[in-house]
This record gives structure tokens, C-alpha cells and sequence, in this order.
């Protein structure tokens, strides 16, 4: 895959220059995000990343070709195109043999992400194990990924749209250490809290870091997920939007979504129902996430 790639040239020369790089995905400026604040929040998460004297890489497929870092017009043609794939690991193939635009979930840009040698990768949340996936058997592709793939997935914790005890017991079964920043409370996207347990905390970049190489030093290979709660003055707190969450999961039931399009229904769901709330909610974390992933690559960079 390494000769399927397209580097942008900053990124191109942050390689060269062996400068820290923060990955980031596309699908939440394709799928979870409304125009323009898809767009806005973007560009602010790369200003972010550079303030902090990393890089930022964006990555996408566009006309079937993979993109390791994007141009400001290339953000605005994903965050404003009709028709761009939803691209998680089985689905890569496809639109780069099809020649489409596609924008990477957290698997594929962990994919994409490992093997363009990028360690650090700031999300907002991860896919999981859905409500009520012992009967539908919905388990995100994020999952799996986080088992095999070595790159750090700095996350708001997991959506509350999940089934967030059965999605730990998962990442536990598979391996994959989760690391609460500054709690032992593993956080829930919109609310610094879920009420379910971790065991690590960790506080600094730079412990997070030595984390890090020491897993991956050691042969440990698979990703890290890193649970850093939402900013207190962003946070909605989690019984408040329960109510919005169960009536989206009964719309989605009722309308027969499924598959790879019940995550962003349930998304434009809850801010429609939140009036917007959750939206501006998404945006302070996940720049929050990018300040935090640019810390921690410097720090992995430095040692
Ligand atoms: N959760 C969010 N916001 C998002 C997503 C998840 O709170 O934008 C996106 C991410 O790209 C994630 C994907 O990788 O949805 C998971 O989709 P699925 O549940 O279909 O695996
Ligand atoms: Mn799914």
C-alpha cells in the first residue's frame, strides 16, 4: 500500500524533516458534520496541530487515490460533495479500484495512517459495540482495527449511542490498552463521564508517549485508545442527552437503517433533536483531541 500513496507536501517534507504528524480522518467532515461547520472545524483542527509544531494529515481517497494530508480546496470538495463513500476497511478496495471519493473512519485511517509511518491519530469518537448487538450484531470495524493496527486513536471515549460497558469488555478481550487522560471514568463523547471504570490514567503527553514506544518496543503490535474527556464548559451532561439518544436508536428501528448508515443517521439525529447543542459539543472536543495527539506525537517524536 506505501506506493499507493499521495502525500501532500507538507507532509511530504514533515517526513523528511522527521517533524511529529497527527493523522486525521474524513468521515467526519464527509458524514458527521453539517456544511460549513464540517469545513471550519477542519481547518481549525490543522491550525491546532501546527500551533502546537506538528503536522497535520488528513486523510481521504479522492478520485481513488489515497491522500495522506489535504489542500484547503480538497477539504471544502469533501465537505461539500454529494457523493462520497463511507470508507472503513473492507470498503478501501472498492474505492480505489472504482476510482471514487471516499472519506476514511477511524479504521481506515488507522490503516492508512500505520502505513504512511503516522503513530498519533486525533477522532472524536470511535465506532463500538452497539446497543443491542446481541441481537443485530452491530460491532464497529473501529474495534478490530484498534486490535491489529499500532497507532494511537486519541478519542472523547465512545458515543453514548453505544453500548459503552459491552464496547469496553471488547477492547479488553482484544487487547487493547484504554488510557483515561486526567480520569479513571471512561468519558462519553459529550459527558467527561460514563460511570464505567478504567483502570489507566495517565495525566501528561509525555507518560502517554512512553506508553507508547514501550508497547510497541516490546512487539506488541495493535492500536492504543486514548479517552480524553470533553472540556468541562463544552460538556452536555450524560442523563440530558439520553433522552435524545434512545429516540434517535427508535427512529433508526422504526426508518430499518442499519449497517454503515446507522452511525451518521444517530448523529444527525441527536443534533437535530439537541437543537444543535451536540454539534458545538463535537466541535470543542475533537479540537481539544487534536491539541492533546499533537502534544503527545511531539513527545514520541522526542524520545
Ligand atoms: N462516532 C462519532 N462521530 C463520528 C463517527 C463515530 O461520534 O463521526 C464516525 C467515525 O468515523 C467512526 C465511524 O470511525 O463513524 C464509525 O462508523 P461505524 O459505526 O459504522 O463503524
Ligand atoms: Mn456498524
Amino acid at each position: 500500500m506505501q506506493k499507493m500513496l499521495h502525500f501532500s507536501e507538507e507532509v511530504q517534507s514533515a517526513i523528511q524533516d522527521n517533524k511529529p504528524i497527527v493523522a486525521l480522518e474524513s468521515t467526519i467532515i464527509a458524514h458527521g458534520m453539517p456544511y460549513p461547520q464540517n469545513k471550519e472545524t477542519a481547518s481549525s483542527l490543522s491550525e491546532i496541530i501546527r500551533s502546537e509544531g506538528a503536522v497535520p494529515a488528513t486523510i481521504a481517497v479522492l478520485d481513488g487515490k489515497i491522500k495522506v494530508g489535504l489542500e484547503e480546496a480538497e477539504i471544502e470538495m469533501l465537505a461539500t460533495e454529494e457523493e462520497v463513500m463511507k470508507l472503513s476497511r473492507r470498503d478501501l478496495p472498492y474505492a480505489i479500484s472504482e476510482g471514487k471519493h471516499g472519506a476514511t473512519t477511524v479504521a481506515a485511517t488507522m490503516i492508512i495512517a500505520e502505513q504512511a509511518g503516522i503513530k498519533v491519530f486525533a477522532t472524536g469518537g470511535i465506532g463500538g459495540v452497539h446497543r443491542g448487538a446481541e441481537d443485530n450484531w452491530d460491532v464497529s470495524a473501529d474495534l478490530t482495527e484498534l486490535q491489529r493496527t499500532s497507532v494511537a486513536v486519541v478519542s472523547a471515549g465512545a458515543k453514548a449511542i453505544l453500548d459503552i460497558p459491552a464496547t469496553l469488555e471488547y477492547l479488553e478481550t482484544m487487547g487493547v490498552p484504554v488510557i483515561g487522560v486526567g480520569t479513571h471514568d471512561f468519558p462519553s463523547f459529550y459527558s467527561r463521564k460514563s460511570g464505567q471504570q478504567i483502570e489507566l490514567r495517565m495525566d501528561e503527553p509525555d507518560q502517554i508517549a512512553r506508553f507508547l514506544d514501550t508497547k510497541w518496543r516490546m512487539g506488541l503490535n495493535g492500536g492504543v485508545l486514548i479517552a480524553n474527556p470533553i472540556p468541562a464548559e463544552n460538556a452536555i451532561p450524560f442523563d440530558a442527552i439520553e433522552e435524545a439518544i434512545q429516540q434517535s436508536i427508535d427512529e433508526a428501528q422504526f426508518q430499518g437503517i442499519k449497517g454503515k448508515r446507522l452511525t451518521p443517521f444517530l448523529l444527525s439525529k441527536i443534533k437535530t433533536i439537541t437543537e444543535g447543542k451536540s454539534l458545538a459539543a463535537n466541535v470543542a472536543l475533537v479540537k481539544n483531541n487534536a491539541l492533546l495527539a499533537a502534544r503527545i506525537a511531539t513527545a514520541l517524536n522526542g524520545l
